[in-house]
């Protein structure tokens, strides 16, 4: 059954890897009850009408661009290579990108082994470089008019350089262990990736758009929520100003009197900004105390 003649949103996640339990965590926490026991193709979700395609990585931007699924979580790194290729094959690379989701971060770097002399981007040109993402190291290699000689792998890059296959590599970075363990250092950044939540361009069904339009505020009241905390403390009433000022991005703060206390008072505030050990510490030199930083688990309006 092709997407359209289905009454149930096909979203295409990972199957298992590194957005895997990040996608399917996503969408518990917007309230889908998903059965994944028995790990088919396909896995129904229970309360809403949504199926969720479990499949690799690499097919979800093909998937959703030839509309065999109406939306697909991907690294951008996946998607952007996906479509230059496709636009060298003359082929269409249609999809609209819906959000950011924040996870999945990492860089796509070039690295060379650690005893080599790095002299800036031109001592790249003609290097054997290699790498799962040979469009998009190429386009790099365009802007900077340099040329790299490539040697395509899709898995185990990071040892090519040890084995004499490559003089360098062009690899997805997070921490940065795997390039360390293996005597590689970091020497371009070539792009920067998340997750990102993408839809195919054709018209949804009055009823799966309807579906979407329940799905996508759940999804950025997750996102939020994520990010936020809030945060309750009592604090000298003459220093609500400087306190309050000193919460990042919270919104107007709720005062509370405190009992027997009329010099003090209760301030709650959502912060939507990380919320650092120092701005604690910062509110507590201002004679805040009870400092209490809690997550939020779901956010809507
Ligand atoms: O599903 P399929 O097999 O097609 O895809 P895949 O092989 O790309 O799957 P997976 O699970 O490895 O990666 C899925 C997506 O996760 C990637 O496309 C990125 O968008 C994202 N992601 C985020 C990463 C990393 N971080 C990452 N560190 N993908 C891979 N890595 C690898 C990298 O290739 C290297 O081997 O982790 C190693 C480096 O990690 P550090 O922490 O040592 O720097």
């Amino acid at each position: 059954m092709s997407s359209t003649d289905n009454p149930r949103l096909r979203i295409a996640i990972q199957k298992s890897g590194r957005l895997s339990d990040e996608s399917q965590s996503l969408f518990k926490r917007c309230g889908l009850k998903i059965n994944l026991a028995d790990r088919k193709l396909l896995a129904h979700v229970a309360n809403m009408p949504i199926e969720l395609m479990l499949v690799r990585s690499s097919d979800i931007p093909g998937l959703v661009m030839d509309g065999v699924c109406d939306l697909g979580i991907v690294g951008d790194n996946t998607l952007e290579e996906h479509a230059l290729e496709r636009q060298l094959m003359g082929e269409s690379a249609d999809f609209n990108k819906v959000c950011s989701l924040k996870f999945g971060g990492c860089r796509l770097s070039i690295a060379l082994p650690e005893e080599v002399d790095y002299q800036g981007i031109s001592s790249l040109d003609g290097l054997r470089i290699a790498t799962t993402y040979p469009r998009l190291l190429n386009r790099f290699g365009d802007q900077h008019g340099i040329k790299f000689e490539l040697c395509k792998l899709n898995g185990s890059v990071e040892v090519a350089p040890r084995v004499g296959l490559a003089d360098g590599i062009c690899d997805l970075v997070s921490t940065g262990t795997t390039l360390e363990a293996n005597g590689l250092k970091e020497v371009e950044q070539i792009y920067t990736s998340k997750a990102a939540l993408i839809q195919a361009k054709h018209p949804l069904t009055e009823q799966k758009q309807q579906t979407l339009n329940t799905l996508l505020p759940r999804i950025q009241g997750v996102l939020k929520a994520r990010e936020s905390k809030y945060i309750m403390l009592h604090a000298p009433k003459d220093k609500l100003h400087d306190v309050v000022a000193l919460m990042p991005g919270s919104e107007t703060p709720t005062v509370l009197p405190l009992a027997e206390r009329d010099d003090r008072v209760a301030v709650h505030v959502v912060s939507t900004e990380t919320f650092f050990w120092e701005t604690m510490e910062q509110l507590k030199e201002l004679g805040c105390n009870s400092i209490l930083v809690m997550p939020i688990e779901k956010m809507m309006g």
